[in-house]
């Protein structure tokens, strides 16, 4: 049975990923800065899917935190088969009134965030009996550009950067990067009980995810990018 660890399990997108990898069959090891959040979820989807669940508090800024984290799983369950960094926050504003508080902000947890969780489970994932798996959750915007979007952008063309130079430093797993376009969670102040024109649904974006986890160890699914069919097309 595979462990995965998902990051920013707590809510929206994390929370459905956790449950696509329970319907899979994972034991499953969330973590989140709301620790009654992430516990809430790995109690629900353990008792619907008879799969082993533990929850813990996890700040990616934090190295200490992931560390902390990270011994939970291995002592739980001794391995780690699959990485969804999910964790990420978004701040939108026209470069004129950017506000370099928000911009720290999201280059701590989009970009130091995301080195600092494949740092903490690369050795796991490398040790793992099944082909370790990373799933980086970027963005659709992660190469493409919009006004009013410039840092939350750069962080994500960074974490893509990041996602495939993990790969090739590591060319023994599969990294898959995740890019999900405007979907119905609390991201930057969203609410999933938005009305749905021009947003996925955070169920119908981790749908992608079972494809990528379900085939075979030989096969790596490098890039999956899902937009609600009311968006614009990337030209
Ligand atoms: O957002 P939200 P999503 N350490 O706000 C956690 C990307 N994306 O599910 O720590 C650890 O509902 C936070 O938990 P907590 C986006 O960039 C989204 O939509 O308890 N965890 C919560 O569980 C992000 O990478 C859209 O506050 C931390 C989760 O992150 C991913 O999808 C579009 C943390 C955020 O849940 C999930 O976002 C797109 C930390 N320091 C990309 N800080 C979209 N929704 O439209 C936050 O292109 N979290």
């Amino acid at each position: 049975m595979r462990t995965a660890v998902v990051t920013g399990a707590s809510r929206g997108l994390g929370a459905a990923f956790a449950r696509v990898l329970a319907e899979e069959g994972c034991s499953l090891a969330l973590g989140a800065r709301d620790v009654d959040g992430v516990r809430a979820v790995a109690d629900e989807l353990a008792s619907e899917h008879v799969v082993e669940a533990t929850a813990g508090h996890l700040d990616v800024t934090d190295e200490d935190s992931l560390i902390r984290f990270r011994a939970e799983v291995v002592e739980r369950f001794g391995r780690v088969d699959i990485v969804v960094a999910n964790a990420g926050i978004g701040s939108f504003a026209p470069i004129v009134a950017t506000d370099a508080d928000d911009v720290r902000a999201m280059l701590e947890v989009n970009v130091t965030g995301l080195l600092s969780t494949l740092k903490t489970f690369a050795a796991d994932l490398l040790a793992a009996p099944t082909r370790g798996m990373v799933v980086v959750i970027t963005s659709d915007v992660s190469a493409r550009v919009f006004p009013g979007g410039a840092a939350y952008v750069a962080t994500k063309h960074a974490a893509r950067a990041i996602a495939r130079t993990f790969q090739q430093e590591h060319p023994e797993l599969r990294v898959c990067e995740l890019r999900p376009g405007a979907t119905a969670t609390h991201f930057a102040g969203g609410s999933p009980d938005r009305d749905l024109h021009g947003h996925l649904t955070a169920d119908e974006v981790a749908e992608t995810l079972r494809t990528a986890i379900s085939l075979p160890d030989h096969v790596r699914v490098e890039e999956l990018v899902v937009r609600s069919a009311t968006q614009a097309p990337d030209l």
